[in-house]
């Protein structure tokens, strides 16, 4: 009898789970998926707050770096400001009126904003604007370090796009984890990311992408060789592992008349939110294209230069070596 309840009591389950599996969509993956990420879900929903939308005065929630231009919008005028410490609520800056307004478009009834300046404030904390006309922001930080987060968080992002490759649970550190999809890539194609929505990987966002890599590298040369993904811990900075990864795209994209390829596409695609690496169907490789090639030019040769202190071979061999094939497809 026990042993029945039992059962029945799994039956019932069963049932349940398969009707959320159902009205929920996208089958048992899609479902341990949900389950993993139930307690990240929930610390989210815990975390959200309901505002009136341009009721508080808009910093900067990245934050400050002491020596920065600091500044912050407020949706009405004020005749002062004044910065408190988060913690103490002391007041640690009085300032004056705004430093300029700003006509504005699309923000419902207001059409104006002022703009309040404290880059004076150079000492590391956490603080609040307050004005005299009582608006208030969030919390906002002032630190040497405040970029860390969010750099990691965005170069992480990266790695979740990855073409062409498993997401494995090591360096996904979390439930976001995919097989590999590299058999649907057409002969040759390599790496890459993939677009938002729909999967396919394209000359014009990778290569913007590639530039801004390339461009903070060249500017600001982070070291951080500890980020979590595959290439961690090889001596060679993790943004620019995150670049080869593009570059390689780039260089398996290049056809034999010299010329990149514009896209590693899908033939058609479902609905926005219904394609997933899983299900699309193999990719196709895009047409050969003088702006494709011209992209693909410029972004070798800042690449062989940038590369060239880390890794000289790759640089040289391979970069100006396209570089010059390209070229001449351009003439
Ligand atoms: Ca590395």
């Amino acid at each position: 009898m026990r042993t029945l309840k039992v059962l029945g009591l799994a039956a019932v389950l069963v049932l349940a789970l398969g009707a959320f599996v159902v009205r929920k969509g996208g089958g048992p993956k899609a479902f341990a998926r949900r389950v993993l990420s139930y307690g990240a879900s929930r610390q989210r929903f815990a975390a959200r707050q309901d505002e009136a939308p341009f009721g508080l005065l808009a910093a900067s929630q990245v934050g400050y770096a002491p020596a920065m231009v600091k500044q912050f919008t407020s949706p009405q005028g004020f005749a002062s400001f004044r910065v408190l410490d988060e913690g103490t609520g002391a007041v640690v800056m009085t300032g004056g009126p705004p430093v300029r307004t700003l006509r504005v478009e699309g923000l419902g009834p207001f059409t104006e904003v002022a703009i309040g300046d404290f880059s004076r404030l150079d000492r590391p904390g956490r603080y609040r604007l307050v004005t005299d006309r009582g608006l208030t922001s969030h919390p906002f930080a002032v630190g040497p370090d405040v970029f860390d987060g969010p750099l990691r968080a965005v170069q992480r992002g990266f790695y979740f796009q990855r073409a062409f490759t498993a997401i494995d649970a090591a360096h996904a550190q979390g439930p976001w984890v995919r097989a590999s999809d590299a058999a649907k890539a057409p002969p040759g194609v390599r790496k890459g990311w993939h677009d938002a929505g729909d999967f396919s990987v394209y000359s014009a966002s990778l290569n913007t992408a590639l530039y801004w890599m390339l461009e903070a590298q060249n500017d600001f040369a982070p070291t951080a060789d500890n980020t979590g993904i595959p290439e961690s811990g090889n001596g060679v900075p993790d943004l620019l592992d995150e670049a080869r990864w593009g570059l390689e795209w780039l260089l398996s994209v290049q056809d034999a008349s010299g010329g990149f390829r514009n896209t590693t596409c899908q033939e058609d695609y479902g609905p926005y939110g219904t394609n997933s690496p899983d299900t699309v169907p193999p990719y196709r490789n895009g047409e050969v294209g003088t702006i494709a090639t011209a992209r693909a030019v410029g972004s070798l040769a800042y690449a062989s230069t940038v590369f060239r202190r880390y890794d000289s071979a790759f640089a040289d061999a391979r970069f100006t070596h396209n570089q010059h094939i390209a070229t001449r497809f351009r003439q």
